[in-house]
């Protein structure tokens, strides 16, 4: 009776503990992403000589203290909301359904271009800021849709970038840790000018199915081009100067 009343009482001990870190925000890092289309407009020309521009669009900027919360490379889309910030650009579905997951710390959306009064995608020249509040431990996961393709969206390897390293918080160009992903799921047309892609399909989801996997865009047909992400965006991370610090 004893030690059950004991392991009892350690428990309920342990659990207090461990809603009091989790809810302990108080030492948080304060960072701010910013994320720039550095491409010119009519850069990109069609195999049938259209000249086009290269957009991303909304997306979400997620903490998150395990891996693989948002996709699995090699599995297919998990139905979560990854296929309509990929095939059309709206990351709200995504948003609701990660919001007060396991493991998951914030979601943010970033929907409205600095400078801009209206919710839209970030055309050449234009930028996304997001901020986010982390402690050491916490990932990052951005997601955008490169724009003029049919499933196809920037994020980082399913881990998500480190926060922090050996406890001090990342700071400066973070481009290259972002990678062109296929989401599987719709067929994919030459980027640009595909009548199912977001730019010109008839309506959201609109295009064939592809039931396939998630996949980095270097393997898939027409994604060889576009890999190079640093050739497309700048995304830079610049964490709060802490209080007292100067
Ligand atoms: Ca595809
Ligand atoms: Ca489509």
């Amino acid at each position: 009776m004893f030690i059950k009343l004991l392991s009892a009482t350690a428990g309920a001990l342990l659990g207090v503990a461990t809603i009091a870190s989790a809810d302990d925000m108080s030492h948080a890092t304060k960072f701010t992403i910013r994320i720039e289309n550095i491409t010119k407009p009519d850069a990109f020309t069609a195999s049938n000589g259209t000249k086009w521009s290269l957009a991303f669009s909304p997306g979400l900027a997620i903490v998150h203290k395990e891996k693989a919360l948002v996709f699995s490379v090699g599995k297919k889309d998990r139905g979560h909301g990854l296929e309509a910030q990929s095939e059309d650009g709206d990351p709200g579905m995504l948003a609701k359904s990660l919001e007060g997951g396991k493991g998951i710390k914030a979601v943010k959306v970033f929907n409205t271009p600095v400078g801009a009064k209206v919710p839209g995608p970030i055309t050449p020249g234009s930028t996304y800021e997001v901020t986010i509040s982390a402690m050491p431990g916490d990932r990052l996961t951005l997601t955008t849709m490169m724009g003029q393709s049919n499933d196809w969206f920037y994020a980082p390897g399913e881990a998500g970038i480190e926060l922090f390293k050996d406890g001090k918080a990342i700071s400066g160009d973070i481009t290259s840790q972002m990678i062109l992903w296929d989401a599987g799921t719709e067929v994919n047309q030459e980027p640009g000018i595909g009548p199912d892609q977001g730019p010109r399909q008839k309506a959201p989801n609109t295009g064939e199915a592809e039931n396939g996997v998630v996949k980095n865009a270097k393997d898939v047909k027409f994604g060889g081009a576009y890999t190079n992400t640093a050739k497309a965006m700048k995304v830079t991370i610049t964490p709060a100067m802490m209080p007292g610090a100067m």
